[in-house]
């Protein structure tokens, strides 16, 4: 029994609970939202956004404006959904110079661009933990490229690129020694580390990235950049903190200076100089990660060299711009004209001119030099500032109407402003502490515009609880009028940082629907139930499977051993989209595999124990699907029961003679 006292403090803290909750979270809904997010049963989204996992190490494609995620596509962890990191074909994706590296913290994306617009064929992500940057093709939405980035720790300003995707960048996060020479005392800091940006060239036609070149910096932490576009096509630009070059409590020493910088880097320069064999060859170790969508296999190869360009020896390649408190987000407007720093603890956000910083330069118009970098004079480069925007800017997207958007995170709210004369315009409340926002084609040169999104760090109360692990979230805006109305929360797979989205037709054509059985050159496939069969050689057993509706061929194997190696190279003979199959076995240290119609994926399985192992299909794929299975029996080491395969009793599965593995 409660005494009345208690049952006082109860309602007590029950009020107090009620009293803390902010008000007015459902009243910034206008009425007409529902309708604008309503996207009928049948009826197809408008648009694609491409939603960064953060620490889930994966993409979400998220429709809009329904914010319904269709699918998580797997680039930098293991995806035991679909095998992706598992299956035999699938684990050289994940291999570094590090070994195999089954997850890493992925932050920004970039669709690919032809004159400066979305053309739908690729999308670049980053790793920031064990520096990478992968390439989905928009095709398949697979991951079919991962490249390792040497010299470089917190692969964080990347994979930004230029207007027609002739390079993709990575600018270290964390100033280092360059690989190899990198056992020195963190005290020497100053000496020894450096900021890498590398320069991926990227394949007009495949799309394969290469390291073309990378610029040795002074030690900043590169944090973001953007490349310059239109006008300013030829340059990058860099925001970076911790000019101090503190290496420790960087939260106050790293604090310090009034400005640190943005640098602009001239790519089209640092090419000559590189044509003009300025650069030097560095010894490193880096993995560069291929998918083979015929084979449907990938490789990894370890490279050995990059070519280097020293930004304090060739002295006009880089520009330090100062950038009050700590930059964040550095965005280009779409005609490239203006650059917007974010200072994290500023107060105002300086936006830049191009034609000012190119005429500063022309003019030496510099206030000293940092590492041998000349420092151009901040009112030289300046456009101006917007005075009071709010507190914690962090990111800005455009509309292509003139008009730019900026994430505040520490007042949570977006700011729109006018880029010429810097007015703000209009603010919304976000719930809460928005990182990244995105508008629709809004780094591009021309934005679609139409719909915000704001990606949130907190949700608190905006979600059903479930516990302290709370979902991150995005709030859909329409920004087709004078003010932004807020339309739509919707909670996110893993934590998003930044997006990126595109009109929808731009995706849709020219997708893979299944692959052609004919074209299947992978070393395993079994392109007809009779050519299945099961081969011992020495203690590794490979099974040759096909998958077709609603049975495996071979359906029951016997004679495997304890000790033995077992892959399952399993061949879906489906033609049709829309049909895949699974594959499990039961103590496979492993996850399943989820087989494309006309793909061949292996599962490796180390039976541990005797028994009798069932097999079976793990996607629902027809009516009889529950009755796609199999059993395998596994007899103790060195057992002498022959190697033997079935389908329908058949031994051999099909007509013609009995089939055997040898057995030793
Ligand atoms: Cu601002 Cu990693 Cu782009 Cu997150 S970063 S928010
Ligand atoms: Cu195949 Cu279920």
């Amino acid at each position: 029994m409660k005494t009345y006292k208690q049952l006082g403090l109860a309602a007590l803290a029950a009020v107090t609970i009620v009293a803390c909750k902010p008000k007015g979270t459902e009243t910034a809904v206008s009425g007409d939202a529902a309708q604008k997010v309503y996207v009928a049963p049948g009826k197809l989204d408008e648009v694609y956004n491409f939603v960064s996992g953060g620490f889930s190490g994966q993409v979400s494609v998220v429709g809009l404006p329904s914010g319904r995620t269709i699918k998580v596509l797997p680039v930098f962890s293991q995806n035991p959904e679909n095998g992706y990191g598992y299956s035999e074909e699938t684990k050289p994706m994940l291999e570094t110079s590090h070994g195999f590296i089954p997850w890493d913290d992925q932050h920004h994306l970039s669709l690919s661009q032809t004159n400066g617009e979305i053309d739908g064929r690729w999308l670049f992500a980053n790793a920031n933990n064990t520096p990478r940057v992968a390439r989905l093709d928009l095709k398949s939405f697979k991951t079919v490229e991962i490249l390792e980035i040497p010299n470089s720790a917190g692969n964080h300003s990347s994979p930004f690129l230029t207007e027609n995707t002739e390079y993709v960048v990575a600018g270290t996060r964390f100033a280092v020694p360059a690989d190899g020479q990198d056992d020195v005392p963190i005290e020497s800091f100053k000496q020894n580390f450096k900021g890498y940006l590398s320069f991926i060239g990227i394949n007009k036609d495949s799309g394969e990235m290469d390291i073309t070149f990378q610029i040795e910096a002074p030690g900043f932490n590169f944090d973001l950049s953007h490349a310059g576009k239109g006008k300013s096509h030829g340059w990058f630009f860099f925001s970076c903190y911790n000019s101090e070059q503190a290496n420790t409590l960087l939260e106050v020493n790293a604090s310090q200076n009034e400005k640190d910088f943005i640098m602009a880097v001239n790519w089209k320069k640092a090419e000559e100089y590189l044509k003009a064999g300025k650069g030097k060859k560095m010894a490193v170790e880096y993995a560069h990660n291929k998918w083979d969508e015929e084979k449907h296999m990938a490789t990894s190869t370890i490279k050995k060299e990059v070519m280097v360009l020293s930004a304090e020896e060739l002295k006009d390649i880089c520009y330090l711009i100062p950038c009050p408190k700590s930059p964040h987000g550095c965005d280009v407007d779409p005609t490239g004209e203006y650059i917007v720093g974010s200072g994290k603890l500023a107060a105002l956000i300086p936006v830049f001119s191009f034609d000012k910083i190119q005429k500063a330069i022309a003019n030496k118009d510099f206030a000293g030099e940092f590492d041998g970098i000349p420092i151009i004079k901040y009112e030289a480069a300046l456009h101006g500032e917007v005075q009071k925007p709010g507190l914690g800017p962090l990111h800005t997207e455009f509309d292509g109407k003139g008009n730019a958007y900026t994430s505040h995170f520490v007042s949570s709210e977006v700011v729109k402003w006018d880029i010429k004369t810097l007015q703000v315009l209009d603010r919304q409340p976000t719930f809460y502490s928005v990182g990244h926002l995105m508008v629709v084609g809004g780094d591009s040169s021309k934005p679609y515009g139409k719909y915000l999104v704001a990606y949130n760090k907190i949700t608190k109360d905006r979600y059903l609880p479930v516990g302290p692990e709370l979902p991150q979230s995005a709030q859909l805006f329409d920004i087709s009028g004078d003010k932004m109305k807020l339309l739509l929360d919707f909670p996110t797979h893993g934590e998003p940082h930044y997006a990126q989205a595109g009109p929808a037709e731009l995706f849709m054509k020219d997708q893979v629907k299944f692959y052609k059985i004919e074209d299947n050159k992978h070393p395993y496939a079994t392109k007809g139930e009779n050519e299945s069969k099961v081969v011992r050689e020495g203690n590794k057993v490979h099974v040759y499977m096909t998958s077709i509706r609603s049975h495996f061929a071979p359906d029951n194997i016997e004679g495997i051993r304890v000790g033995d190696e077992v892959y399952f190279h399993v061949t879906n003979l489906e033609q049709d989209w829309d049909v895949p199959h699974g594959f499990a076995i039961k103590g496979a240290q492993n996850a399943e595999l989820l087989i494309m119609p006309g793909e061949t994926s292996t599962l490796r399985w180390d039976p541990k124990k005797p028994g009798m192992y069932p097999m079976y299909c793990t996607d629902f794929c027809s009516a009889l699907h529950q009755e796609m299975q199999g059993y395998v029996r596994v007899s103790p080491a060195g057992s002498n029961v022959p190697l033997t395969y079935h389908l329908n009793n058949k031994k051999d599965n099909a007509q013609g003679p009995v089939k055997q593995g040898e057995v030793k």
